[in-house]
Order: C-alpha cells, then sequence, then structure tokens
C-alpha cells in the first residue's frame, strides 16, 4: 500500500485565534494541538475528526509560503495530505510518474511527521503533501 488516506487538509487563515473560534464553532470541538514550524514560518492548530485533521495555517514570517498564498488568493483551502506507508518510496513513484517534488528529501514537519510536498502546476492545481508519521524507535 503508498496512499493511505487523506491526514488532513490544511486551511491557510490571517488570524489563527479568530479562526480558532470560528472553527471550534463548526466543528464543535478544541483543537488539540498548537504548534509552530519555525522552518516553515507558520504557526498551526489541528482539530482531530477521527478519520482526517484539519490544520489551520498562519503566517509567522514575511515571505513564507502562506503569507504568499493569503496575498495573492486571500484566505481558505492551501493543500491536501495524504498519508503514505513509506515517504521516500512514494516521492521515487511519484517523481519517476513525471508530479514535481517540491523537496528533494522527506523533511521535518508539524504534528510529528516527515513530509513533502508537490507542485500544484503538475497536481492539478491542488497543493499535495505527503506525511509519514515519524515512529519512535
Ligand atoms: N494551491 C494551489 N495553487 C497554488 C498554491 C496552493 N497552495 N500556492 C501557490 N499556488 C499557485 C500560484 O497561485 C501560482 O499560480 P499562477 O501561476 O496560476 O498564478 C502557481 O501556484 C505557482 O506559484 P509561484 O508564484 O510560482 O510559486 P509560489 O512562490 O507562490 O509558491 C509553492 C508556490 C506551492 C511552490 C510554495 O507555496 C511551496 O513551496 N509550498 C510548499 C511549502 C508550504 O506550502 N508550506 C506551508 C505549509 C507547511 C505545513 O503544512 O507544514
Amino acid at each position: 500500500m503508498s496512499i493511505i488516506k487523506v491526514e488532513h487538509i490544511g486551511i491557510a487563515v490571517d488570524d489563527i485565534a479568530q479562526s480558532d473560534q470560528l472553527f471550534a464553532l463548526l466543528l464543535d470541538r478544541q483543537p488539540y494541538k498548537h504548534e509552530s514550524v519555525e522552518r516553515e514560518g507558520i504557526t498551526t492548530s489541528f482539530y482531530d475528526l477521527g478519520s482526517c485533521k484539519i490544520e489551520l495555517l498562519e503566517s509567522t514570517r514575511q515571505g513564507s509560503a502562506i503569507e504568499k498564498f493569503i496575498e495573492k488568493r486571500g484566505q481558505g483551502m492551501h493543500h491536501l495530505a495524504f498519508e503514505v506507508d513509506d515517504i521516500v518510496e512514494e516521492m521515487e513513484r511519484l517523481r519517476s510518474a513525471g508530479f514535481q517534488l517540491l523537496n528533494d528529501t522527506p523533511q521535518p514537519g508539524a504534528d510529528n511527521k516527515l513530509i513533502c510536498f508537490l507542485h500544484p502546476k503538475s497536481t492539478g492545481g491542488v497543493l499535495v503533501e505527503l506525511c509519514q508519521e515519524i515512529k519512535a524507535n
């Protein structure tokens, strides 16, 4: 098995505190985690829906991918993340199939994951993330 399921949907927001109020009301639950990812210049909150999660993303750095996205398109759906069981193997499969990978090697991401993004120009306009849980040895 390669792609297992939709792990989460990423939503770019202007103000995470404000959006947390909206999404807590919409989803009828509180976020289970707030986490900043320095390398990406973002802060996040995660909502657990059982089979899938919702990730809110706010930019914390000028020029970050989230800031650029909101400038161009406004708040809204930013990426679709698929859980994979072997990210290196899956990256190789997709690279060979002609998809444009945005990372040469898996990178550490939020929520204890190794991640890799695929350019939306090669995936029909959807920014796709592959993610694999980092397991403690
Ligand atoms: N979904 C769909 N299309 C997107 C997009 C997105 N999230 N972000 C940008 N695009 C589009 C742009 O609108 C642009 O389209 P047009 O040429 O039609 O205007 C096109 O992709 C290319 O844009 P670009 O200007 O060449 O490139 P950007 O500088 O906007 O970068 C991208 C786009 C995807 C390469 C960059 O955002 C990236 O590297 N993303 C991966 C990292 C990331 O998103 N990190 C934040 C989340 C981290 C996390 O969840 O942990």
